[in-house]
């Protein structure tokens, strides 16, 4: 897993020459020189030094790729590493967790304590990967980044298809989940009401429709600082949007300018934006529970599933996962990947934006650092479920919980609604 972290890294960075690693394409994100040599570092800080017992290998490199020291925006700023120094750093640190790697024990259903920081530097890797992805689409410029098309849907599926699910308890979080973060833990109990929700993400041709209606310009759709940050930020339709003067919508995808797809899943819409559109629809978004027990309760059992199709590894024909390809695709196009109640593609295609804060679950405990989780909760942050096509697989399970402020939507976000439904 992490040979297969390093090939994407090595594939989203060696696409561009130096002065491209080097630009800061958004004030929002850091040159891809940072997130490089960032890997490697963390890298370095919990395999090479905490388990290996290395000493650093560059002195004193640390506080440059410490993400909490210094702003993205002021990255450019910092005497960085240059692109090459960066990748033979990378390659250094790799071959000390190779060799840590051998004295190391991993236990069958929780990772040991030195064995779950493979895990999650594995998973770092990705993560900034996507970030990295998110980067490249922020770019201007001719296309760099290559895929087959997402599959299309024969039929998309009807938007308009609610699924039922039922009030009562259910298992959220976990306690087993070898790969699960901090703040996944621990399993706990959560009630829900019985609700509906959409059985598919919200489509562009969906969002069209709100677009038309006017919902960018009716105040009573949005929250009061959803309608001021609508307002300053200009926002008229989904981030990378463009319109002819003819009236037709294009998307700009990673350089290159397509149609704007109805049967997609909308992405690149902030919370603020998720939410007025629900309210548009007459529906709400799901709270984070509701996300999670729509994606894992088995009503045979009542228990809850690692994924939505059961407790199998993710593979090709459940989800759009893995920048596989460079776009969600149809809805409709992962019958495979339905949850037990029939709930499709909640895992890939686009981030579902939820109407929860992020908060620790009941019981949590910070592991290892602080920084991962902790010093989030309490802050101006959503919760987003479920990967999106930029998400590798080892980075994402039902349980996997995702963060992000109310404005942004360079990440690649999208949603679905949920409703209330009144109980006989
Ligand atoms: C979990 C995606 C919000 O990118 O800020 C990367 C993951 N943490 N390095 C982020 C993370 C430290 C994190 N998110
Ligand atoms: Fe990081």
């Amino acid at each position: 897993m992490l040979d297969r972290s390093r090939a994407r890294t090595a594939a989203l960075t060696d696409c561009l020459d130096d002065d491209g690693l080097r630009e800061q394409v958004s004030p929002l994100m850091s040159p891809l020189v940072w997130d490089l040599a960032h890997i490697g570092n963390q890298e370095e800080l919990w395999l090479a030094r905490d388990v290996g017992g290395h000493a650093p290998l560059l002195g004193d490199i640390d506080d440059l790729y410490d993400a909490f020291r210094h702003a993205r925006s002021t990255r450019p700023g910092l005497p960085l590493l240059t692109p090459d120094a960066a990748r033979e750093y990378v390659a250094r640190v790799r071959e000390l967790s190779r060799e840590a790697l051998q004295d190391t024990t991993f236990d069958e259903r929780r990772l040991t304590e030195n064995g779950f920081v493979f895990a999650m530097v594995a998973q770092h890797e990705q993560q900034h990967d996507e970030t990295m992805l998110a980067t490249h689409q922020l770019r201007t410029g001719p296309a760099v980044l290559h895929a087959p098309d997402a599959p299309r849907a024969e039929v998309p599926a009807d938007g308009d298809l609610e699924v039922i699910v039922p009030g009562g308890p259910f298992e959220m979080g976990t306690d087993t989940d070898p790969w699960a973060l901090d703040n996944e833990r621990p399993a706990h109990t959560v009630h829900v009401e019985t609700f509906a929700i959409d059985a598919v993400p919200v489509t562009n041709g969906d969002f069209l429709r709100f677009v038309a209606d006017g919902g960018y310009d009716r105040e009573e759709l949005w929250t009061e600082r959803g309608w001021q940050h609508r307002r300053e930020a200009g926002l008229i339709a989904p981030g990378f949007w463009e319109q002819d003067p003819d009236g037709t919508w294009w998307r700009r995808v990673f350089g290159r300018r397509v149609p704007v797809r109805p049967a997609q899943p909308v992405v690149h819409v902030s919370w603020f934006e998720a939410d007025a559109y629900a309210r548009w629809a007459g529906k709400r978004l799901p709270t984070e529970a509701e996300w999670e027990k729509a994606a894992r309760l088995d009503p045979a059992d009542g228990g809850s599933r690692r994924f939505p199709w059961g407790d199998d590894e993710i593979a090709s024909h459940h989800a759009n996962l893995g920048q596989r390809h460079l776009e969600p695709a149809d809805v409709g196009a992962y019958p495979d990947g339905a949850s037990a109640l029939g709930v499709e593609q909640l895992m890939g295609d686009v981030w579902e934006w939820t109407s929860s804060d992020f908060e620790p679950y009941p019981g949590f405990e910070m592991f290892p650092y602080p920084e991962y989780s902790e010093v989030f909760f309490g802050g101006d942050y959503k919760v987003l479920r479920g990967g999106s096509f930029g998400t590798d697989p080892t980075a994402i399970r039902s349980t996997f919980r995702n963060w992000d402020h109310p404005i942004r939507r360079q990440i690649f976000s999208g949603f679905r609604c949920a409703r209330d439904v009144g109980v006989a």
